[in-house]
């Protein structure tokens, strides 16, 4: 379950959080599959209830699931498949968001708020009563007789079995033990699988015994073998929040696929700000900083996520930061571990606030992004699409370029980080202040290299800085105050 599924020249994850399908169908088309991008993770695609308020619709509605249908804030079961159709035929895989931890939250019935449930399924999230028709799932296939109460802060330290089976901020636990609910699970799994869909990312995996969803992901189908071939299984990242002193443990999850790795992009963050070195990140991997980082086979790296980046006084830099948090997302794609995820925002300043919609009258349905001519998203659509900011879109392909080549070559002097991807990329950041100069082995041939950091190769020509790489594999590079620079095999000019 931690084979990625994408192409080989595809490396990266993108999160197109709150995406509409169509939206995603067309990123695929125009963009995706030209910067090296191998996966969307997409928002849940199930039926979620709706709330209004402040005049807004906001993102967390899509944690509140009301059924397995394919209809969701996002688009429709029909277009759910054109984007999974469309996606996989320019070769960029579709991951979904799947939560199977809970249902809404308790109190939560249809037709509150005023405006009725977001699609056809009635139901009702009074405590005992707790039905869900759509499904249908009942009290009884909820975890109530083992605990019937929230989940308390403390549990998060010491006890285990409450984290598994008390409700998470009050929504309805959902008892994955019982062979019923995991056929629905299954069930609905398989449909998506039938779809096309590369894999999945567990939400909430920490609050569900590893066990039962391995029992689930077991009874899962295999891929499509027309996309995938034979006998693939599908990708799996499990949302596990770990970064020491929990109760649950994230290498309790390696059996089922990935597992998120919260350590990874607090840590390259602090460097990012200058609270740490990048001298302390070179053995970024396997065993760093003694807890929580695993086999480079288990771990899904990224700096940012969609809860983190709202999170008051954040560890994490954010497209908030914007040089710092370039930085970070460039370290990311050039380093070697884990597979790493590109967060895609929309611009926010309340933690609760929805996507970009149409207001009121149209039901807060979520409003596109819109494109300016460098390829970027115009501010004014609302979305921040850092996966199309020049530099990092530009380092997914570095990623690409680079593919199974080791780190090499490294010199690094606190601020400042550079390595060699032997024979195929070379990379230098420079967070300190002033210019950074120096001579570096690359291991590249011999000949000119257009810096894709500071410009873009487009029909052989370079808009960025020019990089000679003598017959030597030296090179001298001039890396500006809070830049990077980064020359790999398909930027020699
Ligand atoms: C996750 N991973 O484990 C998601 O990444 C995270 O975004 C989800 O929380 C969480 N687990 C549950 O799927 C979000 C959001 C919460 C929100 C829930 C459910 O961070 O604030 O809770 O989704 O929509 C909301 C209210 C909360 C209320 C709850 C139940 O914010 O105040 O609790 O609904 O009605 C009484
Ligand atoms: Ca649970």
């Amino acid at each position: 379950y931690d084979k990625t599924q994408t192409l080989v020249n595809r490396q990266t994850l993108v999160h197109l959080f709150e995406w509409k399908w169509t939206d995603i169908a067309n990123e695929c088309e125009s963009f995706l599959q030209h910067f090296g991008y191998g996966a969307v993770q997409v928002s849940p695609p199930n039926e979620h209830i709706t709330v209004v308020q402040n005049n807004d619709m906001p993102w967390w509605i899509r944690y509140q699931p009301v059924s397995y249908q394919l209809s969701s804030r996002s688009g429709s079961s029909q277009e759910f498949a054109d984007m999974v159709n469309r996606c996989n035929n320019v070769g960029v895989r579709i991951i979904v968001d799947i939560v199977l931890n809970h249902m809404v939250g308790v109190g939560q019935k249809s037709g509150q708020n005023g405006v009725g449930s977001s699609g056809p399924s009635s139901f009702d999230g009074t405590d005992n009563i707790e039905s869900f028709p759509g499904v249908p799932y009942g009290s009884g296939d909820t975890n109530d007789a083992r605990c019937h109460h929230d989940i308390d802060g403390s549990d998060y330290q010491n006890n285990a079995n409450n984290v598994r089976e008390c409700r998470l901020v009050g929504l309805l636990d959902l008892n994955q033990g019982s062979s019923y609910v995991q056929g629905k699970m299954v069930d609905y799994l398989n449909s998506l699988i039938d779809m096309g869909v590369a894999g999945f990312r567990a939400d909430a995996a920490k609050h569900m015994w590893p066990n039962d969803l391995k029992a689930i992901f077991d009874a899962t189908k295999n891929l499509r073998s027309d996309i995938f071939g034979q006998n693939q299984r599908a990708f799996i990242v499990q949302e596990v929040i770990d970064q020491g002193g929990e109760a649950t443990h994230w290498d309790e999850y390696i059996l089922n696929g990935r597992y998120t790795n919260f350590n990874y992009g607090a840590a390259v963050s602090r460097a990012a700000k200058g609270q740490s070195n990048w001298n302390g990140l070179t053995t970024l991997g396997p065993g760093y900083g003694g807890y929580g980082n695993g086999d480079d086979h288990d771990v899904l790296a990224f700096i940012d996520n969609h809860d983190n980046q709202r999170d008051d006084n954040t560890a994490v830099v954010t497209y908030k930061d914007g040089d710092r948090y370039k930085l970070a997302v460039a370290y990311m794609l050039a380093w070697t571990y884990g597979y790493p995820r590109v967060m895609s925002s929309y611009s926010f300043t309340d933690h609760n606030q929805g996507p970009p919609n149409n207001g009121a009258g149209n039901g807060f349905s979520t409003r596109g992004p819109s494109f300016n001519g460098d390829q970027t998203c115009n501010p004014n659509s609302g979305w921040v699409c850092e996966h199309r900011w020049p530099e990092i879109r530009a380092m997914a392909l570095f990623r690409s370029a680079c593919q199974g080549a080791a780190v090499s070559d490294l010199m690094t002097d606190n601020q400042r980080i550079a390595f060699a991807r032997e024979f195929k990329g070379y990379f230098a950041l420079n967070s300190g202040s002033g210019n950074w100069q120096f001579s570096g082995q690359t291991t590249l041939a011999a000949g000119t290299y257009c810096d894709v950091y500071s410009g873009a190769l487009n029909g052989g020509s370079c808009t960025g800085a020019s990089i000679t790489v003598g017959s030597d594999g030296r090179a001298s590079f001039n890396v500006p105050q809070s830049r990077a620079i980064a020359i790999h095999v398909n930027s020699r000019i």
